[in-house]
């Protein structure tokens, strides 16, 4: 099927943050400690001590996808030698806000492509719409893609007729689609915000789960209980789930199983700590050797991350990627492209702040000489 947005070329928009905006966020915290000082209070001065430390360095470049339509929730691959974009596609459905999500009301994918950063991008145009999608009841959400051999795969989380999230999975001989759709969801998938890494010995893994809207909550030990329940705040978060992909790519080797997030003490995160629990968008990617765990952490707005030995986990917290962005999501993916590593994220800037209206950028991650990676902070970006 064709529809007007097959091959449409776009410029990635390129934006040089101004740097004045970072000198007067260290500022005001500079500003801030020497003021806390002079009034003797020890603990105020260590909390604005940690202003500084916790506000992310502001990028040179921020690129945005396409001004063409809204996107969000980017998974990016290289596939062939080109950079591929799997976002959602935001729009405005009229549905009001609620603390569900239900105002993101998604119905179909585009996917976009580009041969270098900063060059022309490719809106390879409608590449699946849920009417093709025979289980499918409402909100396509985030989704991811993987290549096996000479064909590729489309992953959706989507709500069944009965207001379920399940994975949904979508085939294609071209990465760029159009996508088919297999006729039910992934046996033993639920929740949502799917992403699948290929490790280097050739085996795919899926990453998935969310809370709140994403339903996770309602899910214990792989069985649908139905019901909004969160551990105790000193009890171990809910976890994002993990389970290895059959060679067929459209079903699970095995049970999900929980990716553990340790703390420094070695101790599971707990659901009360909102600045580092799980919330959304798992993502996995590998450098020298380890294997790094981002996710956002929701209500608190972050991208954090977590490195582990083993792609099962346990995982190790280790610190923010990405601080918060305009609008209330944060959701982003990471791949090394032409020799550099890309953060790809989303913001409401184009619609003035909505938060079901978002729109994809990139910029450039880098990692410190011991692993660590250099906290950004896009909020500054000039696009707003
Ligand atoms: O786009 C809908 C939902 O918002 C995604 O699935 C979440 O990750 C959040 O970005």
């Amino acid at each position: 099927m064709k529809n007007t947005f097959l091959a449409r070329k776009n410029y990635l928009t390129k934006g040089i943050a101004p740097s004045f905006l970072s000198s007067v966020l260290v500022l005001a915290a500079f500003s801030c400690k020497h003021q806390k000082e002079s009034s003797g209070d020890q603990k105020n001065e260590i909390d604005s001590a940690s202003v500084v430390d916790t506000i992310g360095a502001v990028p040179d470049t921020v690129y945005t996808l396409t001004s063409e339509l809204y996107t969000a929730d980017p998974s990016a691959h290289v596939f062939d030698g080109k950079l591929y974009v799997y976002p959602s596609h935001d729009y405005e459905s009229g549905i009001p806000e609620d603390d569900l999500g239900s105002h993101f009301n998604m119905e179909d994918y585009h996917v976009f492509s580009m041969d270098s950063v900063g060059g022309e991008v490719t809106d390879h145009g409608l590449a699946l719409h849920i009417k093709d999608v025979p289980w499918a009841g409402r909100q396509m959400w985030a989704p991811d893609a993987a290549q096996k051999d000479d064909e590729y795969f489309l992953y959706f989380p989507v709500k069944d007729k009965e207001d379920v999230f399940h994975i949904g999975v979508a085939k294609s001989e071209n990465p760029g689609g159009p996508f088919k759709a297999v006729d039910r969801p992934i046996e033993g998938s639920y929740s949502m915000d799917p992403s699948v890494f290929k490790d280097t010995d050739g085996k795919y893994y899926m990453y998935f789960g969310g809370i709140w809207g994403g339903q996770l909550q309602r899910w214990r030990n792989n069985e649908y209980h139905g019901e909004d329940t969160y551990p105790a705040d000193d009890a171990p978060a809910l976890m994002p789930k993990v389970a290895q992909m059959a060679d067929d790519m459209v079903s699970f080797a095995e049970e999900p199983k929980d990716v553990i997030i340790l703390d420094e003490n070695g101790d599971p995160i707990t659901t009360g700590d909102h600045d580092r629990r799980f919330f959304e968008a798992a993502w996995v990617h590998r450098y020298n050797g380890k294997y790094y765990l981002s996710y956002s952490t929701g209500d608190t707005h972050k991208i954090v991350y977590a490195t582990s030995d083993n792609p099962y986990g346990p995982f190790a917290y280790q610190g923010v990627i990405l601080d918060p962005v305009l609008g209330w999501t944060n959701h982003h993916s990471i791949v090394e492209y032409q020799g550099k590593w890309w953060l790809f994220f989303h913001d409401s800037s184009m619609s003035g702040g909505k938060t079901h209206l978002r729109s994809v950028k990139m910029t450039e991650l880098s990692y410190e000489p011991d692993g660590t990676i250099k906290r950004i902070n896009a909020m500054a970006e000039p696009n707003q």
